[in-house]
């Protein structure tokens, strides 16, 4: 079931962050929400000593520390694997990576701090589960394929997500996306020449990177959220700037560009209903099971 998350504390209302702090607005004037819907209509940047709608830096903390979090727990699953790793090429490039993610979590948290939001409050609100972290890392990695599959599926997933993330409203979250993601592109490409290397090896190689993609490629699917007609939160959040691109357009998107990889790769998704559609230009997909979504985000995972 959907109950309504995170609302972090801290801050003035409509005050973005400690510059604003000598003068407090108790109201939101009408000048300045002039101010930033003209800002919003201009497609210019929110900085954090602007006059922000209370609402507009809820949602903003919502995110970024939800964001912040999935970075950091991110880390768990391919962390474990550093001490496995098959060789010391192989363990020098998982541990960048891994040091990369705890990077990313920085950035976010930083970026979460110029909307008063403090990192007590934001790990609270994680500790206490009103805050999220995305779905996919409450799935396992019991083979070393599956630290591939992060690499080419869940940050390939995560860079097409976080691309249009680089033109959010919100100036700090906006410029901390665009140095996650010249990371997140090495990501991908170590996950895939990992997947590559082992679909060049043996008969039982190619069947455990089979086996890792068959397990994660529904996941990696809802790591997009809910389809678009139930994603309460979507509509404002693009009236706002914040999302560029839609829940379900951006699974599409993705799907398109898995299927070409996996042809390079030489492995098949598990989906019989996975086609191109000639008609729509995209590739149709089976339903996703949502339920399966819901009960994992709501601490019911695997
Ligand atoms: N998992 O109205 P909606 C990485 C929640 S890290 C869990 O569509 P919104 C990596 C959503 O929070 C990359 N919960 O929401 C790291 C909301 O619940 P609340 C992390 C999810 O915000 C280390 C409810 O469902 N990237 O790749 O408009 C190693 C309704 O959804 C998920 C980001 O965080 C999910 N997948 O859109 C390797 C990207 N999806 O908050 C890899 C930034 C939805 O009301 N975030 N929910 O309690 C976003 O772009 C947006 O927040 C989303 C959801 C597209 C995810």
């Amino acid at each position: 079931m959907y109950t309504q998350g995170l609302d972090i504390p801290g801050g003035e209302p409509g005050a973005g962050n400690s510059a604003a702090k000598g003068k407090p607005q108790t109201t939101e004037p009408a000048e300045l929400q002039a101010d930033f819907d003209a800002k919003m209509a201009a497609d210019r940047k929110i900085e954090p000593q602007d006059w922000m709608p209370e609402a507009y830096r809820k949602t903003l903390i919502r995110q970024i520390s939800q964001h912040d979090h999935s970075e950091i727990v991110g880390m768990l699953p391919e962390g474990n694997w550093i001490s496995r790793a098959p060789s010391l090429k192989r363990k020098a490039i998982l541990l960048a990576k891994v040091q990369d993610e705890g990077g990313h979590g920085l950035y976010l948290s930083s970026a979460a701090e110029t909307l008063n939001a403090s990192r007590d409050d934001m790990i609270d609100a994680l500790q206490t589960g009103k805050a999220k972290y995305f779905s996919i890392f409450n799935y396992s990695t019991p083979t070393w394929a599956a630290v591939g599959v992060i690499g080419w599926l869940v940050d390939g997933a995560a860079i097409m997500n976080q691309i249009p993330l680089c033109r959010c409203s919100y100036g700090p979250y906006a410029r901390a996306m665009i140095r996650i993601c010249k990371e997140e592109s090495f990501h991908q490409r170590q996950g895939l020449e990992l997947l590559l290397n082992m679909m060049q090896g043996t008969e039982a190689q190619r069947a455990m990177v089979q086996e890792a993609v068959n397990r994660w490629w529904r996941p990696v699917l809802m790591m997009f959220g809910p389809p678009d007609a139930e994603s309460v939160h979507s509509s404002q959040a693009q009236a706002w700037g914040i999302k560029r691109i839609s829940n379900d357009d951006l699974r599409q998107k993705f799907i398109d560009a898995a299927v070409q990889q996996a042809e390079v790769l030489g492995v098949g998704f598990p989906d019989p209903d996975l086609k191109w559609n000639a008609e729509r230009g995209h590739h149709d997909f089976c339903a996703i099971d949502w339920d399966e979504f819901w009960n994992v985000v709501g601490g019911n995972g695997p």
